[in-house]
């Protein structure tokens, strides 16, 4: 197991390398071009300079966060096809500068989606929130400008501002499709690149829908065991993998999050975890919390387990953190909250380790 941050490149960051290096056990950092279009190949060049900059900080880079996939992919479009082939190109110059786990989501239109940024919470910090019925209230194009002019500056992951005016034709075209065709669609994608994820050893691990339950009609399938059971049945190769979002899934309360651990894992099936805590105060209203089992609704020192007793040994890293001591950061991404996560998980870690000795 290794364990990483995620990092946004291009001075994008309030959080250096520097400090990412100074917490105990983080070994490297995840990170993406946030710059290059969806859809475009990622260029060598940049990520020859990108890993120089994160080695010479003494981090590795081997995971990214993520190639973002294209909405005529997603859509079953014609045009696909050149997306796909520019997908796979930046797989293969991901693999020439070393990196082995590619995270992506194949969530229509709107990646992860929260109603509030900077809910406040009983102990004087803030954190990321949900409230269904608030979210159903607002129409898209709000909730998308709610995220955007929220984020202190910072770019927003999966919220790409360009995106953002196609958001309501988007939206009706997949409230036409079939779920069963959106699954064909995600089958196509990896059909076409699952072999070359192979040939360049590049692991893809696929993120779970955030929430996971359908929000404005749109299809949601990576949300439940069942659901991701069919997922790595629409092709058996290794590398068609998950990201096991611990919070993402914990949203919706009948998901057992050790349960599904453990049935990944054992597969070899989870390259890449993101571990978090949330805590609901109603069926689908909840906000995010800090990372101990005491403070939320998950039970960490079973899902940290359930890692370790599967033999998991891909990466991990502590997920969304809330904004503590006046810390000013992108929203889930302060440097605070998520250096404690990381040292507690590592503590479960070994405590786990070395109870079995
Ligand atoms: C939000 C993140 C997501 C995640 C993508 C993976 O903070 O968890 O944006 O990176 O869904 O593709």
């Amino acid at each position: 197991m290794k364990m990483i941050l995620r990092w946004f490149a291009g001075g994008d960051d309030s959080v250096s390398l520097k400090q990412i290096k100074q917490i105990p056990g983080v070994s490297g950092i995840c990170t993406m071009l946030s710059d290059i279009p969806v859809g475009e190949v990622w260029p060598l060049e940049r990520l020859m300079a990108l890993k120089e900059e994160v080695n010479s900080a003494g981090l590795e880079l081997e995971v990214i966060e993520s190639v973002n996939i294209h909405e005529d992919i997603k859509k079953g479009l014609p045009t696909r096809d050149r997306y796909i082939d520019n997908y796979i190109k930046t797989i293969e110059n991901l693999s020439k500068i070393g990196v082995k786990c590619l995270c992506y989501n194949f969530m229509p239109v709107m990646d992860w989606m929260r109603s509030e940024l900077a809910y406040p919470l009983s102990d004087g910090s803030t954190a990321l929130a949900y409230d269904h019925e608030e979210i159903l209230k607002m129409n898209p194009a709000d909730i998308a400008d709610g995220i955007l002019s929220n984020s202190k500056g910072y770019y927003m992951p999966g919220w790409e501002p360009e995106r953002m005016g196609q958001m309501g034709e988007d939206i009706k075209f997949y409230q036409s499709m079939s779920t069963e065709d959106y699954w064909n669609n995600m089958k196509y994608f990896l059909d076409a690149v699952i072999p070359y994820a192979e040939k360049y050893d590049v692991k893809m691990a696929i993120h779970p829908d955030d929430p996971p339950f359908s929000v404005f009609g749109l299809p949601k399938v990576i949300n439940s065991a069942e659901n991701m059971r069919k997922f790595l049945s629409l092709n058996t190769s290794k590398y068609n993998g998950l990201t096991l979002c611990t919070g993402s899934l914990g949203a919706d309360l009948n998901n057992d999050i050790p349960a599904i651990v453990r049935e990944f894992a054992a597969q070899g099936r989870i390259h890449f975890a993101h571990i978090r805590n949330i805590k609901h105060s109603e069926d689908k209203v909840f906000t995010e919390s800090a990372h101990p089992s005491q403070c939320g609704d998950l039970d960490m020192y079973e899902i940290v387990k359930a890692f370790y007793d599967n033999g998991f040994d891909g990466y991990i890293r502590p997920d969304h953190g809330r904004m503590i001591w006046d810390e000013q950061a992108r929203p889930g991404y302060g440097l605070y909250d998520r250096a404690l996560g990381a040292t507690y998980l590592l503590g479960l870690w070994e405590a786990i380790e070395k109870s079995k000795k």
